[in-house]
């Protein structure tokens, strides 16, 4: 039995144009969520993992599968829907999974045979079994799966091209803030895999490079961080050699025995939602770990950056606290915090999420020609109406950001900083002029979408 399982790319998604910025190659991600479905698939099929970010395939050359599963973040929707109609053509039955197949099942539903909503742990086989005899059903519901004693994620399969590894150890979060997936996809409940099957997992992965997939590694209550202490101490026992990123929030910076745990098991930087500069930004996003009183984000920053761990921080433009200006808001308050990198997004209802329902209800949608418009809920787009921020004024609020954060003379301070601190200047290098070659990128890209919108309204 021949099973392909398929990531698809979009092409208005940075990390796929290798072409126009090679420090983009760095950037492609491993479809973890497929290789998770290897490891459940049982050894009578043959699995092939097609990653449409390292290339598409000549799909009419490939041998005729028995299956194709396909995975999709609501950006990947329109691709991921085109390759379930090549496959269809040919008789083949589809299967879709993953966030956008469970927050728009119906639309799903009408352009593949079957889709797996929830996680895939508990239902992946009997959908195997069932696609054997031929008796796919409509719909399986994973729900949220208990992930202990899971079969490792299949790290063997997809063996070159990329620059890092990827594993998960923890699924859920309690906080549920407006914008994120996270909560209303994994469940309130923050759920932990045992420490020895991470372990294991970690051996298993070859880069010496790893992505640690977790929304957020550490969790939120103090035995969460106890969890993390233990594996961290786990992982350095194991003598893994790896070197790692993760997510984590802010409280991170918060206990130094935790700091140095991480940094002795290999993590080399974490990705922190900062979100807005304001308390009323917060506020409106739900974002309470942010808030606490006498939080200071600059020493936060610095007490992990003191470990020789790299801090991006990612913030929203587009809220309704929002006002012009709100671009070089956002750059100074990263430059203040000491952030080695910058990661700023557009606020954007993505399905099932709290901010959709509100902004759907009130008609803030400005891109809903369902599912072509989904490529641009990439986060990068502004594809929703603001409320202080016309679309022009956020593209340009977004431009000046990018543009005051990664000029050189900001990029070369940045990275003098870390050679004088001897804190992976290389690697700040590298991540610095990857953002900033994709500046040239993302001004064509609105220069398009603005277009777009324009011909749409005229
Ligand atoms: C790692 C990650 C990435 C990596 C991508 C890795 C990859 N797959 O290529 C990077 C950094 C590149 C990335 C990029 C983006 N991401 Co992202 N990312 C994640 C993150 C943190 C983990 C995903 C993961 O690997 N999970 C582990 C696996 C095992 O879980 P899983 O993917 O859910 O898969 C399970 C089930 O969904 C199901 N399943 C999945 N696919 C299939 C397929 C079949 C056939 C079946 C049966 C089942 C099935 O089975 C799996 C096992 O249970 C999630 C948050 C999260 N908790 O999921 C956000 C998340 C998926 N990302 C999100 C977003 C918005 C993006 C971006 C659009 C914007 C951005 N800059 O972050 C881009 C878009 C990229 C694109 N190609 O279009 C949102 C998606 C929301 C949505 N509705 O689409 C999420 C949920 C985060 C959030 N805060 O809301 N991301
Ligand atoms: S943004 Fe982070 S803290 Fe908020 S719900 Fe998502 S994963 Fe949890």
């Amino acid at each position: 039995m021949r099973l392909y399982l398929v990531n698809p790319s979009n092409p208005l998604v940075s990390i796929v144009r290798i072409k126009e910025s090679r420090w983009n190659r760095y950037r492609v991600w491993k479809p973890l969520s497929l290789m998770v479905l290897a490891g459940l698939t049982p050894p009578e099929w043959g699995i092939t993992i097609l990653d449409e970010n390292l290339g598409v395939p000549d799909y009419a050359a490939l041998p005729r599968p028995d299956l194709v599963g396909i995975t999709a973040f609501t950006s990947q929707a329109n691709r991921a829907y085109e390759v379930a109609a090549h496959f269809r053509r040919l008789g083949v039955p589809v299967v879709m999974g993953g966030i956008h197949a469970t927050m728009r099942l119906d639309e799903v539903l009408e352009r593949v045979d079957s889709a797996v909503t929830g996680e895939a742990e508990s239902v992946w086989p009997g959908v195997l079994a069932d696609a054997r005899t031929g008796c796919l059903k409509r719909r399986y519901d994973g729900g949220f799966a208990e992930i202990d004693g899971i079969p490792p994620a299949r790290h063997d399969l997809l063996a070159s091209g990329y620059a890092m590894g990827a594993i998960q150890t923890t699924r859920g979060c309690p906080m549920n803030c407006t914008f994120c997936s996270v909560t209303a996809f994994n469940g309130a409940r923050y759920r932990q895999r045992p420490i020895a099957e991470v372990v294991r997992e970690f051996q298993f992965i070859r880069e010496k490079r790893v992505l640690v997939v977790d929304d957020n590694l550490i969790g939120t209550r103090p035995e969460h961080i106890a969890r993390a202490k233990d594996l961290f101490r786990a992982m350095a026992r194991a003598n893994l050699r790896k070197e790692w990123v993760a997510q984590a929030t802010v409280n991170f910076g918060d206990d130094e025995e935790l700091l140095a745990l991480a940094a002795k098991a290999g993590c080399r930087g974490v990705f922190i939602g900062f979100e807005s500069p304001t308390p009323e930004g917060l506020l409106e996003l739900g974002k309470k770990f942010n808030l606490l009183k006498g939080r200071d984000f600059r020493a936060s920053v610095r007490r992990i950056q003191r470990h020789n761990i790299l801090v991006v921080g990612s913030f929203i433009i587009g809220l309704d606290a929002d006002r012009p200006g709100v671009g070089q808001r956002i750059a100074a308050a990263a430059r203040q915090y000491g952030l080695d990198n910058l990661n700023a997004m557009f606020l954007t209802p993505l399905p099932g999420t709290r901010l959709w329902k509100q902004m759907r209800s009130a008609g803030r949608l400005a891109l809903d020609r369902f599912p072509e418009d989904w490529k641009y809920f990439t986060l990068t787009f502004p594809v929703a109406r603001y409320k202080h921020l016309p679309l022009d004024t956020i593209i340009e609020e977004m431009t000046a950001c990018d543009r005051a954060f990664y000029s050189m003379p900001r990029i070369l301070g940045r990275v003098w900083n870390n050679i004088w601190r001897r804190r992976q200047p290389l690697i700040t290098l590298i991540g610095n002029l990857s953002y900033r070659s994709n500046l040239k990128l993302s001004g064509s890209a609105y220069a398009d979408f603005q277009r777009q919108l324009g011909e749409r309204q005229g």
